[in-house]
């Protein structure tokens, strides 16, 4: 018999999860299938491979990366080791609890280093169309590989998306947008704090971005920073110089008007709101189109389309928890394409898991209810495969606890330490407090 094919798109966390998920079951001597492993950028990592171009790459494709520099984890690391790499395992020694970019780089590369599954991977090679065939039952994917220049075709049994949802923006406009004198720009372009030491900033949304560039300009010296909401505040505890606004109403030059009547004027505006679900090489039968959610729209089990469960997609919820989360999703699939898992035949059934998901999500809008939810859907996945068992509970009450920390400082909730679930150990308090902490190289961060 010949063997499968499985490709699979994009080698951020989420794809080297994949290609660990199959090396780990060829290392304990399962016949795995032949894998293909495409990525648009010359480097793995996705998202963690920085990047300083914004707009196109060096080969005219719409740079990936939406990473700024000094980025440093937004959630505790408890709360997204693997289960079968762990931070102590990496680095030698245990590790302070919010690493820098570089650090956590580091950390993912570590692991597939080990493994040793980059020969399957082929870089610079963009995906440029996927089609699927009723009778021969085969996808056919079209790629351009940049190195040589060329484009070629290749028929896979599975495919495998894992390009990422937080790289194509979404960019609302406003009033007066067209006329402002100073830089508007997404948060998928940000990309150095220091552009804005000294000026006054508007940074538009209530979410992650918004809360964490705002931070970064404060920490690198912006004059002052209004950030302004559409549906609820992000209701910390500001420094003097942050101001939280309702709704953009206009701009008037470089006078911005809110919603509650107050103006304020502006140098420069961060739009941090959100980005898109986007997969232009997919045709309207195998393309995923959800809002940024924990249930997302027609995916069994959260990644099996249902339509035609020969596709899968990874990482595309809303997410709490990441590599752990891609990993537990990876070691399934890679289950259900060795025949180790049964797909149920019936479309309904599928449906109806989906259905379930999305009440169970609905029922409550409470960050610990969601951060619960998130991690009995880990659960769910790890009984189900043999990715090693680890305590979610105790990762969920990392979580619990770091929103604890940001609501009582939010410049200071970095300089916490939380209790690894996967050596039990604890992290050690970071040597500099995040406010002060400018230089953000793995050297200076691994000091102890
Ligand atoms: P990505 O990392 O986006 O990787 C997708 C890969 O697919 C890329 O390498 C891309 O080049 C490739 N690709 C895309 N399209 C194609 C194509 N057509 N052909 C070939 N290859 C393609 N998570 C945390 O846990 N902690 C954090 O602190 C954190 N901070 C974040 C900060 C920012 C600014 C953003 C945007 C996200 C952050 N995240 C964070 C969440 C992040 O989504 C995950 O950590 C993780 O990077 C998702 O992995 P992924 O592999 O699913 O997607
Ligand atoms: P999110 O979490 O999707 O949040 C997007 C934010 O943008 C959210 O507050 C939205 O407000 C706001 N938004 C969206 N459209 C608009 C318009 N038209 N006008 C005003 N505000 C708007 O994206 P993030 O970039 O913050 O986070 C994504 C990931 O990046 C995350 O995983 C982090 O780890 C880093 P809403 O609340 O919907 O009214």
């Amino acid at each position: 018999m010949t063997k499968k094919r499985v490709a699979i798109i994009g080698a951020g966390p989420s794809g080297l999860a994949q290609l660990r998920a199959f090396q780990s079951a060829a290392e304990k001597g399962a016949e795995i299938p032949e894998l293909v492993c495409f990525e648009k950028q010359e480097e793995w990592g996705g998202l963690w491979n920085y990047t300083w171009r914004t707009g196109l790459d060096v080969n005219g494709e719409p740079v990936h990366g939406s990473m700024y520099r000094y980025l440093w984890s937004n959630g505790p690391k408890e709360g997204l080791e693997f289960a079968d790499y762990s931070f102590e395992e990496h680095f030698g020694k245990q590790i302070a609890s919010y690493p820098p970019r570089a650090v956590l780089f580091d950390y993912i590369e570590g692991r597939v280093k080990k493994a040793g599954v980059r020969d399957l991977i082929r870089f610079n090679t963009v995906v440029r169309w996927v089609s699927y065939d009723n009778d021969s039952g085969m996808f056919t994917v079209t790629v351009h590989d940049h190195e040589k220049d060329y484009v070629y075709s290749e028929d896979f049994d599975h495919v495998i998306v894992a390009s990422g949802h937080f790289s194509t923006p979404n960019v609302p406009y406003y009033e007066g947008f067209e006329t402002f004198n100073g830089r508007i720009l997404h948060a998928h372009d940000f990309r150095d704090a220091r552009e804005f030491a000294g000026k006054d900033i508007l940074v538009m949304g209530s979410s992650y971005s918004a809360e964490d560039i705002g931070s970064q300009c404060w920490k690198y010296g912006a004059k002052s920073i209004t950030s302004c909401y559409r549906s609820a505040p992000m209701g910390f505890d500001w420094p003097d110089n942050w101001e939280e606004k309702p709704a953009l109403v206009k701009l008037e030059g470089n006078v911005a008007h809110f919603k509650d009547g107050t103006s304020k004027k502006i140098d420069a505006i961060i739009l941090c709101t959100g980005y898109k679900h986007h997969f232009n090489f997919l045709p309207d039968d195998l393309r995923l189109k959800t809002a940024n959610r924990l249930a997302t729209t027609d995916l069994y089990k959260g990644v099996a389309w249902i339509y035609n469960p020969k596709l899968f997609y990874l990482g595309m919820q809303d997410q709490w928890f990441t590599f752990n989360m891609f990993d537990a999703q990876a070691w399934w699939v890679r289950d259900a394409i060795m025949g180790r898992i049964e797909i149920p035949a019936d479309k309904e059934v599928m449906l109806a898991d989906v259905k379930e998901r999305q009440e169970r999500e609905e029922a409550s809008d409470d960050a610990k209810y969601a951060i619960h939810y998130q991690a009995d859907y880990i659960k769910e996945l790890v009984a189900e495969t043999d990715y090693p068992d680890f305590d979610l509970d105790g990762a969920s009450a990392a979580f619990v606890q770091w929103k604890y920390h940001k609501m009582e400082d939010i410049m200071g909730f970095r300089n916490n330490s939380y209790k690894s679930v996967i050596t039990g150990t604890m992290a050690p308090v970071h040597h500099t407090p995040w406010k002060d902490a400018l230089d953000d190289s793995m050297a200076t961060y691994l000091k102890t």
